[in-house]
């Protein structure tokens, strides 16, 4: 494309050169028709057409389904988070949310959908952004060849929150994804110290499981993202704020602070303890 750039830029100059250097009259008007016609219509149809096919040419390798037995990965774009299941070929799917690990070098198929708005799923690093249109699910396939943390976010604006809306892709060795699945498809630990169990305790009292999961408890809430192991993620409230337990704090107590708009009340009428209780049972949550 640079050469081709530089001939067509080349010819330009020099017919402008030409053009400033001939004196009037010294061109018939019908060859100044042919100049017309050539340089302003068909040249460009050709080269345009040109960078077309070759601009469209790897859109359908992208759209493809990945090879048989490859990894799916369903994400649903929500008001403002992802939601993040994988679908293994175990019968039992691995639900998360925000966070999507991915093995080196090997092809992928996400399977993008949205039940309400219209999001767009972007990975720059990784490859094109697609749609999530509610009522449909679109694919997009890609093979990661490097290792490395990588940011994705929504696209297409989506409501209040829309600029809230991120999260983190890991690319890793396949041994290292592979415990890490087996990790996130486990159920929750229990808490192991007074302050994790009353944390434990408030989070079932305060009816958070009526929107939250954590399997292996009597929370199985899905209106909001699956906390079995919200500990373990890079970071919570949809790659805006860090995991330390400070951040879990401020997200229970000022949610509408932390995220304009968000689809959680907050619960910053719970006594400080509790909310700080809750920050390190959550947080525990590997
Ligand atoms: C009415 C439903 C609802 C209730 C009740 C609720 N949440 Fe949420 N929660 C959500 C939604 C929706 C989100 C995602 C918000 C977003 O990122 O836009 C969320 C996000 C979170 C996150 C961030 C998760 C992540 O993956 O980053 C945490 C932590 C959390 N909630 C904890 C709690 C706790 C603790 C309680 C109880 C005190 C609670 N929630 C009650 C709906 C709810
Ligand atoms: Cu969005």
């Amino acid at each position: 494309m640079t050469g081709g750039a530089i001939v067509i830029w080349i010819a330009v100059i020099a017919l402008a050169i030409h053009a400033f250097r001939a004196r009037p009259g010294s061109h018939s008007g019908r060859h100044a028709n042919y100049l017309i016609l050539g340089g302003g219509a068909i040249v460009p149809t050709i080269v345009l057409t040109a960078l077309l096919i070759y601009g469209l040419a790897p859109i359908p390798a992208l759209l493809a389904p990945a090879p048989e037995g490859s990894l799916k990965i369903a994400v649903s774009g929500e008001q403002w988070w992802w939601r993040v299941r994988y679908e293994t070929s175990d019968a039992d799917a691995v639900v998360l949310a925000n966070e999507i690990h991915l093995p080196v070098g090997e092809p992928v198929e996400f399977r993008l959908e949205s039940p309400d708005v219209i999001h767009s799923f972007w990975i720059p690093a990784l490859g094109g952004k697609v749609d999530m249109i509610p009522g449909r699910v679109n694919r997009l396939s890609l093979t990661p060849t490097k290792i490395g943390v990588f940011r994705g976010a929504c696209a297409e604006y989506c409501g209040t929150s829309h600029a809230l809306m991120s999260f983190y892709v890991r690319v890793e060795e396949k041994a290292a994804f592979d415990r890490w699945l087996m990790r996130q498809r486990a159920t929750a630990l229990p808490p192991s110290t007074p302050l994790a169990k009353r944390g434990q305790a408030s989070f079932l009292a305060n009816g958070c499981g009526a929107c939250h999961a954590i399997r292996g408890t009597p929370a199985d809430g899905v209106v909001g993202p699956d906390l079995t192991h919200v500990g373990s993620r890079l970071s919570i409230g949809a790659g805006i704020l860090p995991n330390k337990p400070k951040a879990f704090v401020h997200w229970i107590a000022r949610t509408d602070q932390a995220k304009p708009g968000v689809l959680m009340p907050a619960f910053g009428m719970l006594p400080k303890a509790d909310i700080e209780a809750l920050a390190v049972y959550l947080e525990g949550l590997r």
